[in-house]
């Protein structure tokens, strides 16, 4: 088995917005870090061809998430400049069948690294948190995947949408947002902070742990989505899309 092909397979499918077959059904030997390091692999592709490194994304933070995919932990992804959305016109051009999800984006601004880093670390390291909407996009046929194959194709990551309002991580309990998501003016999710690990923070702590495990740190200057605090929501073209975030702000997209 060779990883190196496994990821140019995938990363082909990221590239032309064809669906696949999961690799785990061909390759069923696959570890959990031999799907990291295929995410690593084609991250590195980018990097090579010009792309910026900005930061990482938790996915299946959610109860309600590991449950559908029917796993007890979360994932990490690794986040690109060209995933991030330049204005609030969502093309499906690249894209196979994206799904929207409300998000916070933790800014961070001191290196974090280790098996045991604790909230106060977190907090004091967290030059502050934006709210976002991530859109997530499975390579594989009918977004049907295992923890290894979600994991090989940079956990569905491929955009992100950041608000321009930085908010100061201890004016505002987290835990406690409320996020209503209206998909052509109809409430089609509603969700709380405590969705994500309990405390978005605890997400930013579990992905020091996870990257520890494997020799790798959050750097200065990095974001962290962590993690969908409603279920995904499919999109279409023509579709609108208003988060609210209450007591802070409303994100509004539009489907192209
Ligand atoms: O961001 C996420 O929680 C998505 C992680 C991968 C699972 C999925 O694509 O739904
Ligand atoms: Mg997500």
């Amino acid at each position: 088995m060779n990883l190196h092909l496994i990821a140019n397979e995938i990363h082909r499918h990221q590239k032309s917005a064809l669906e696949m077959e999961k690799i785990s059904l061909r390759f069923p030997s696959i570890t959990l870090e031999d799907a990291y390091k295929i995410q690593e692999i084609n991250t590195e592709k980018e990097l090579q061809a010009g792309d910026r490194f900005v930061g990482w994304k938790m996915g299946l933070t959610s109860f309600a998430k590991q449950q559908s995919v029917g796993v007890n932990q979360p994932i990490y992804g690794r986040l690109l400049k060209s995933m991030e959305m330049a204005n609030k016109e969502l093309s499906l051009e690249g894209l196979i069948h994206p799904r929207l999800e409300p998000e916070f984006a933790f800014l961070i601004n001191k290196k974090l690294k280790g098996n045991n880093v604790t909230e106060q670390e977190v907090w004091q390291a967290t030059e502050g948190i934006m709210t976002a909407i991530e859109v997530i996009d499975s390579r594989y046929k009918d977004f049907s995947f295992n923890l290894i194959d979600v994991i090989a194709d940079n956990a569905s990551s491929a955009k992100f949408f950041l608000s321009e309002q930085i908010y100061i991580p201890n004016k505002f309990q987290w835990e406690k947002a409320k996020v209503r998501m209206k998909l052509n003016g109809r409430v089609v999710q509603e969700g709380e902070g405590s969705a994500v690990l309990g405390n978005p923070v605890r997400s930013v702590i579990e992905l020091v742990r996870m990257l520890h495990s494997s020799g790798l740190c959050i750097e200065p200057g990095m974001i962290v989505l962590t993690g969908g605090i409603t279920e995904a929501v499919h999109v279409f073209s023509g579709d609108s899309i208003e988060v609210e975030f209450v007591e802070l702000d409303k994100i509004d997209l539009t489907v192209i």
